[in-house]
């Protein structure tokens, strides 16, 4: 029996043909205004490029309730918030590690050569970014998992400085949360800023000339990690300057379920990501009207009993969340593509085949054992990931986020005398004749 008030408004699209712009605008999705906050963190981005770290502590003042004492974190903070982190977590923390570690060492991706006619090759390397900034955010909750996840990647791909920013915690004297340096401690990170939102965001990509402790900051090429609307709107105002990974949005879980998924663990999942953010996006696509009953009967009765009650409740019954109703598997696929879910979990029969045709999604998580959850800490994968429909083209981090691929040419005369044709006659068609004029001269003699 369905509960009187569901949680999830549904959506039905059986009885609808419609083209993929209608099908995405049908969408349940909340609408994240960056823009909006772009006007709000401008101010702070340019006070910082221009004033540096007295810009970062007076916006700390503003936002964290306080002006930490040391923006650079002193390593034996670092070393201390690891003495003192429960044994289980660290073994814990030790576990999503190696897994991490596992999957992305395989991603390294050798130089790989073409010899493109003899004589003539074009190898393509792979070199790490120099010099990244991760960002963990602070807020609601603090997420050790994050720092895992940004860190290991840029360790594998071979990124020879990371620094670290999280927001400095008044509980904690200004520093960042304990969990968080352990974690770093743990990785070998020595770089730790007690910077936060948007005024951190700054602070990583324009450096500082002090820091307030009497040396600067240089600032990094490349920024990565999730974050609120303003650190979105933040990486929006200094990317060019910098690179960034995404603009990370509330979090999205999209389920693909028929009649054979099970109810207890459909509404688990949904919950769990729910349970992060009143704006979370839970969105179960189906093509069984009793499974939607069953889903809501279990939602009723493991709501209550979430911890963040609340926040899950909001997120669910929020126009961001719901049911899609499809008449078939081969719509619901059409749907969870047009929808681009940052989690997509397919709990179907034949899971692995209708995985196997998904094209848009941050990650996919197939059959009934392996959960969303089980991919933010301990599967291996990377859980910072594109949301908001971003997956269309963009994928989560990884090894390949602080890599750069660079072509190396190197052609002998005879090489370059087969492709003197094709590059000349480019080069006069395109009216740049001196192009061509820079190949002719080769051959002058
Ligand atoms: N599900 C979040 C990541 C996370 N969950 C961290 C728990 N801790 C976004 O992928
Ligand atoms: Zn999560």
């Amino acid at each position: 029996m369905p509960s009187a008030d569901p949680f999830l408004t549904v959506t039905d699209l059986r009885t609808r043909t419609l083209t993929a712009a209608e099908l995405t605008a049908a969408l349940p999705r909340a609408e994240l205004d960056v823009e909006a906050a772009v006007a709000v963190a401008r101010p702070l981005v340019e006070d910082v490029a221009s004033r540096g770290a007295a810009a970062v502590l007076d916006a700390s003042e503003r936002f964290d309730g306080m002006r930490p004492e040391h923006l650079r974190v002193p390593p034996e903070a670092l070393q201390r918030a690891l003495e003192e982190l429960d044994p289980a977590i660290r073994s814990a923390l030790e576990e999503s590690i190696a897994r991490v570690r596992r999957v992305d060492g395989e991603q390294v991706r050798p130089a790989d050569s073409v010899e493109v006619v003899p004589g003539g090759t074009v190898t393509q390397r792979w070199v790490p970014v120099r010099r990244v900034g991760l960002y963990v955010p602070g807020g609601r909750a603090v997420l050790p998992s994050s720092v895992v996840m940004n860190v290991v990647p840029a360790q594998v791909a071979g990124v020879e400085q990371i620094v670290l920013a999280s927001p400095p915690q008044k509980e904690f004297g200004g520093l960042p949360h304990p969990t968080i340096m352990a974690a770093c401690a743990l990785l070998g990170i020595t770089e730790v800023l007690a910077a936060g939102g948007a005024q951190a965001i700054a602070l990583l990509a324009h450096g500082a000339q002090d820091l307030g402790d009497g040396e600067g900051l240089q600032g990094v090429d490349l920024i990565t990690g999730p974050g609120n609307v303003y650190v979105a709107a933040a990486k929006r105002l200094v990317r060019g300057i910098v690179g960034i990974d995404a603009e990370a949005g509330p979090t999205e879980i999209a389920i693909l379920a028929d009649g054979e998924a099970h109810p207890a663990y459909v509404a688990a999942d949904l919950i769990s990501q729910a349970e992060h953010d009143p704006l979370a996006a839970s969105v179960l696509v189906t093509d069984s009207p009793e499974l939607v009953g069953a889903v809501e009967v279990e939602l009723a009765s493991q709501v209550p009993q979430a911890l963040h009650r609340e926040r899950v409740e909001e997120a669910l019954r929020g126009r961001q969340s719901g049911v899609v109703l499809v008449t078939d598997l081969e719509q619901g696929i059409a749907v969870v593509d047009a929808y681009g879910a940052e989690h997509l979990e397919i709990q179907t029969a034949d899971a692995a085949e209708v995985a196997a045709r998904i094209t848009n999604a941050g990650a996919v998580f197939v059959g009934a054992h392996s959960p969303v959850s089980l991919g933010d800490y301990a599967a291996g994968s990377n859980h910072v990931l594109p949301t908001g429909g971003t997956s269309r083209f963009t994928g989560g981090l990884g090894v390949q986020t602080f890599l750069r691929g660079i072509h190396v040419v190197h052609y002998d005369r005879e090489a370059l005398a087969g492709a003197r044709a094709a590059a000349t006659t480019l080069a006069r068609a395109e009216g740049l004749p001196s192009h061509g004029s820079a190949i002719d001269i080769r051959f002058a003699d």
